[in-house]
């Protein structure tokens, strides 16, 4: 309370993956009394993120909407085809406007937070405007000290090393580098690389993570052991699923999870904006079939839910989709997912190991079958299985490399669902992280301290 005068701006960037947790601190903020600006670049890539926002806009109208428009630019001109990354340039291409747009805002800002792939593009705008500026990174501590980390390793050529050293870190094996961190050029290598020279002109790093899931990689940032200079790292984690995120048409998926045995259930879903091939779908169909288990399957077939075009049978295969009826419930639409992991008839969760999957199944003490597919999934599958969250088959590389069968996924979610001392130790992440955010924990006593500095 008393801190009216603070005014804090978030820019989040493109996807669900970034989006989410940007709305959630947010929320946060506004329970902590500062007044909100959200700068929301339009158009969003999907349906789903301009969904959130509405209904965030509508749960909170107290908080204040700028509609970025993006500048147009040609996508040839970018090294990359993903519709999403195309859109993380589009906005870092986009940002020196901002240094209009901050100024018109009333109350004059205390910060300004943005996403992490923006830090080269806003900080001379920030600079100019002498406004501190801090980023929301949106996935792991661990991942983070690989980013901040990186412009060192590329010069000292440990990324050609088989294990990739970084002080204080858990060895990173180069098998779970993000591939295209490893290819010069590539416009995922050129941001990481632009952005991570810039890091230590920040004022501060908000991470969705806590101590139970992450103690080692903390510990190392906050004792200046990764690199010299870092500004403060906050952990707020785990950021919960919010209220305004619920949408109403799920009604199914829960009402059949409610008529499940408690813990019975693995749901298995890849994220927001991994598609996987016709091949794959129907050997994770065989494999849950095979595993005995009850499941709840959630289907993705596009990159981009625009693209989504096909039915269900044609996707998955009728002769499985028959078979799975009396096993499991498979939807291809947006399910709630928070609401989902929260159910006591959820056990288990087969996951692509997106960082905010990975926080919401800790929050709720759901174990974790990891396999990740691309990007920054095999660092963050490393986190699952040192905090004792989950397990995690290997062999089975990235996504696409090989077509896992269905026998092995179908083992493997068995062993995950039937093992007791993951059970166990899931349990405990879910005690420790509803620790850190409890009164007293860790993300409150970040707020405060925050929100102290920026009132003076
Ligand atoms: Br799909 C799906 N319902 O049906 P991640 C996702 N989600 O609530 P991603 C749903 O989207 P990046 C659905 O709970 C999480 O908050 C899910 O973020 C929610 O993975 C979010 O887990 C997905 O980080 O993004 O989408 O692959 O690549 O940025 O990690």
């Amino acid at each position: 309370s008393g801190s009216g005068s603070v005014h804090v701006a978030l820019l989040p960037s493109a996807g669900m993956g970034h989006l989410t947790p940007f709305l959630r601190l947010a929320s946060l903020l506004v329970q902590h009394h500062c007044q909100v600006t959200l700068i929301s670049p339009e158009p969003t890539v999907s349906f789903a993120e301009s969904e959130l926002i509405s209904r965030f806009l509508s749960a909170f109208p107290e908080v204040n909407q700028i509609q970025f428009h993006l500048l147009p630019f040609d996508a040839n001109t970018a090294n990359s085809t993903d519709p999403f990354w195309l859109q993380f340039e589009a906005v870092r291409r986009s940002a020196h406007l901002l240094s209009s747009i901050i100024p018109s805002l009333s109350p004059p800002l205390s910060a300004l937070i943005t996403d992490v792939t923006l830090i080269s593009s806003v900080i001379p705008v920030t600079e100019s405007l002498c406004l501190p500026n801090y980023i929301l990174f949106t996935s792991s501590a661990k991942l983070f000290s690989l980013f901040s980390f990186f412009p060192t390793a590329s010069s000292s050529a440990s990324l050609d090393a088989e294990i990739l050293e970084i002080p204080g870190i858990s060895p990173i094996p180069k098998s779970s580098i993000p591939p295209l961190l490893l290819v010069p050029k590539s416009l995922f290598a050129n941001i990481f690389m632009e952005c991570s020279a810039k890091l230590t002109k920040l004022h501060g790093v908000f991470i969705n993570t806590f101590e139970g899931l992450e103690v080692q990689t903390l510990e190392a940032l906050n004792g200046g052991k990764v690199i010299e200079g870092l500004p403060s790292i906050f952990s707020v984690g785990p950021f919960m699923p919010c209220e305004f995120e619920k949408r109403d048409q799920l009604g199914a998926t829960l009402k059949w999870l409610d008529h499940q045995p408690a813990e019975s259930v693995v749901y298995v879903s890849f994220g927001s904006r991994t598609a996987m091939t016709r091949n794959q779908i129907r050997e994770i169909g065989h494999g849950l079939l095979r595993s005995g288990c009850k499941f709840l399957w959630v289907v993705k077939d596009k990159i981009v839910d625009k693209d989504e075009e096909e039915e269900l049978d044609q996707v998955v295969g009728h002769e499985i989709m028959k078979r799975i009826k009396k096993q499991g419930m498979v939807v291809k639409t947006w399910v709630d997912q928070g609401e989902i992991l929260g159910h006591k008839a959820v056990g288990g969760f087969v996951s692509h190991c997106g960082w905010n999957s990975v926080t919401e199944a800790a929050y709720h003490g759901v174990r974790i079958l990891a396999w990740p597919l691309h990007g920054d999934q095999k660092i963050n599958a490393e986190v699952v299985v040192m905090s004792g969250l989950g397990m995690w088959v290997k062999s089975w590389g990235w996504g696409g490399e090989i077509v896992v069968k269905g026998e092995e996924i179908g083992e493997a979610v068995k062993e995950m669902m039937g093992n007791e001392s993951l059970k166990t130790k899931a349990a405990e992440v879910k005690e420790a992280a509803r620790k850190a955010i409890d009164v007293g924990g860790s993300c409150e006593v970040a707020f405060r301290g925050l929100i102290n500095e920026w009132k003076s």
